[in-house]
């Protein structure tokens, strides 16, 4: 029964000292004593398990299709050992396959591919991407919950879209309380209530900065941003401006972008707080206290005297990032979601998009020439015209 093992076992001695050594977590060892009634001997699962160890580290950092995640979530571990191990002899094709080399039973040749393959799956790289990083580097994304998350997609965290080279950043699924938060300085509009819990059921990549005027630039060719010029030789790297909602649309759909939703876009905002500032490392559970926006965000109050070089719009990317790594969310420029303006409903929501037809768009985020006011997560503004306040933020889909 089961697979041929290799030519030369190793000894029972060796198998301990990989166990002393916490080459394989101490559970697999449980599991495979706990388990392993129906294969010929513990000893053969050890031996199977060492010969795997023995192919080298190598074969740890390559898990390259993630084969071996017998249960799909994203990681290959405990549980698909128990799989397999309970599938072990047989066809393998219950309710998850445990035949991983497809030679039609379960045995040490599956076992060795699965050990092999222990720990995290390499994440998928959209076809529409370059890797940056796969995993999310917890200097930015510092809430442990976040990052397991955000890895649980099976996707990588930061990539580069290859067209524009703007740099994205992975938001998984999740759902918050979406409505009104406050700040000691600034009570909400009517139409940030009533609260109500969203739902996003699909993770998505957003735009780690806002899209800037030579990203702009590089798809359409012109630039419509009022700081530009001689006077502002850091422009390329200033989010565009001057665009309204109609006017962006050539540009998704020349790149396969799209605008984020209201709610990707608040959700996205505050990254797991739920004040009306988003987190940063020096307060990461958000704060309602207006004094320290100008930490994260560029606005009225830190916007500089008309006609000195510090007013107006800022290069991308100066302030600190929020829970998910993201510049800019607060302020700079205000940012165009893609739903019409409409009241929310007290009832929970999954995946929303906003009325089906309206007379407004919404901008999100406040800018540089408003108060804090406006950069509030919950703050929601509307309009249809374009000006130097208002930008776009780019939302791609896996
Ligand atoms: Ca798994
Ligand atoms: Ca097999
Ligand atoms: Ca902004």
């Amino acid at each position: 029964m089961g697979d041929a093992l290799p030519q030369t076992p190793p000894t029972r001695r060796k198998s301990r000292d990989l166990f002393v050594q916490g080459a394989l977590p101490r559970y697999v060892w449980r599991v495979m004593r706990t388990s392993a009634r129906s294969v010929t001997s513990i000893r053969a699962v050890g031996i199977a398990a060492q010969f795997a160890l023995a192919l080298g580290v190598a074969c740890a950092e390559a898990h390259a299709q993630c084969t071996a995640d017998i249960d799909q979530n994203a990681q290959v571990g405990g549980s698909d050992l128990t799989i397999l191990l309970s599938a072990w002899g047989t066809s393998g094709q219950g309710t998850f396959n445990s035949d991983l080399n497809n030679d039609g039973i379960v045995g040490g040749s599956d076992l060795t591919i699965l050990l092999s393959a222990w720990g995290p799956c390499a994440p998928t790289v959209p076809d529409w991407a370059t890797l940056i990083e796969a995993l999310p580097d917890p200097a930015v994304v510092p809430d442990a919950a976040l990052r397991s998350q955000i890895i649980a997609t099976g996707l990588a965290w930061r990539v580069r879209d290859a067209q524009t080279l703007i740099e994205m950043l992975l938001i998984p699924p999740g759902f918050y309380q979406r409505g009104c938060s406050a700040s000691l300085a600034s009570a909400c509009n009517g139409d940030e209530n009533p609260r109500h819990t969203v739902t996003l059921t699909n993770a998505f990549y957003l735009g780690r900065y806002e899209v800037t005027q030579a990203q702009w630039v590089s798809v359409i060719g012109s630039n419509p941003s009022a700081f530009q010029g001689d006077a502002y030789p850091d422009a390329a790297d200033r989010p565009v401006e001057q665009i309204g909602w109609d006017a962006s649309m050539p540009f998704f759909k020349i790149t396969g972008m799209r605008m984020p939703t209201e709610a990707e876009w608040e959700y996205a905002f505050r990254a797991g707080t739920g004040s009306a500032f988003h987190g940063t490392a020096n307060f990461p559970a958000g704060t309602d206290d207006d004094a320290r926006l100008p930490e994260i965000a560029w606005f009225a109050g830190n916007n500089g005297a008309s006609g000195s070089s510090s007013y107006g719009t800022k290069r991308v990317g100066l302030k600190a990032g929020n829970g998910f790594g993201l510049h800019d969310m607060a302020g700079n420029v205000f940012e165009w979601v893609n739903d019409w303006w409409g009241t929310y409903e007290p009832n929970a929501q999954v995946d929303p998009t906003g009325p089906l037809t309206g007379s407004f768009r919404v901008l999100r985020g406040g800018n540089w020439l408003m108060g804090a006011a406006n950069c509030r997560a919950s703050a929601r503004y509307l309009t249809l015209f374009p000006s130097s306040i208002v930008g776009i933020r780019a939302a791609r889909n896996p």
